[in-house]
């Protein structure tokens, strides 16, 4: 069974990607504040497979130790050399490359390991919150600002994600081209 362990910012979306993957609410989700507090494995039949997805608390939603304290439970939990792939979340709607992604971005190698991007894919959500014009755009900024500080932060290591996705976990229909979610399964 491949597993694919879900990461990033608080809020960006990563329960909701469960859910819309299952099609339906198993995952926790929350408005207001972080509600995954625990480290979640969720078992689906996807037509390429079993795979495993596995829901981490959103790091930078409070101060370093509760970061700390999340980061603790992924390494304690989560058998990273078994990880087929990571799927690094971020919402394509944020304007801008904010700080506190950086911060979960410099957090997450710091403690897990450079190795967990080295295969990574880029999934962007919120998709429909950008008018259609600036998709395009708004994803090329965002892969290049995030490949660029990994790079930073890592000494000039080189990544390139396997592969992006945008995605809106709550509008469907929102892309004429929208392609079923599990296809995200055919790597
Ligand atoms: N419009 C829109 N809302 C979303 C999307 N993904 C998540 N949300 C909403 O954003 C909030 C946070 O989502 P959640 O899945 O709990 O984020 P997590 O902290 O990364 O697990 C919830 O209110 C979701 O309904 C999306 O793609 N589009
Ligand atoms: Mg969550």
């Amino acid at each position: 069974m491949r597993k694919y362990l879900l990461v990033g910012r608080t809020g960006v979306g990563k329960s909701s990607f469960i859910n819309s993957v299952f099609g339906e609410y198993i995952a926790e989700t929350a408005k207001y504040e972080a509600c995954t507090r625990v480290i979640e494995h969720y078992a689906y039949n996807s037509p390429w497979g079993d795979v495993c997805l596995i829901d981490t608390p959103g790091l930078a939603e409070d101060d370093l130790e509760c970061d700390n304290k999340y980061l603790g439970l992924i390494q304690q939990k989560v058998n990273l050399k078994q990880t087929f792939a990571t799927f690094y979340i971020s919402r394509l709607d944020d304007t801008r490359f904010r700080p506190d992604e950086k911060r979960t971005l410099s957090r997450l190698t710091e403690h897990l390991g450079s190795q967990i991007w080295s295969r990574t894919i880029l999934i962007l959500t919120f998709a429909a919150s950008v008018p259609f014009h600036r998709r395009d755009e708004a994803t090329k900024q965002r892969y290049e600002d995030i490949r660029n500080y990994l790079r930073q932060i890592t000494y000039n290591q080189s990544y390139n994600f396997h592969d992006y996705w945008l995605i809106d976990n709550m509008i469907e229909d929102w892309a004429d081209s929208a392609l079923p979610i599990s296809t995200i399964f055919k790597l």
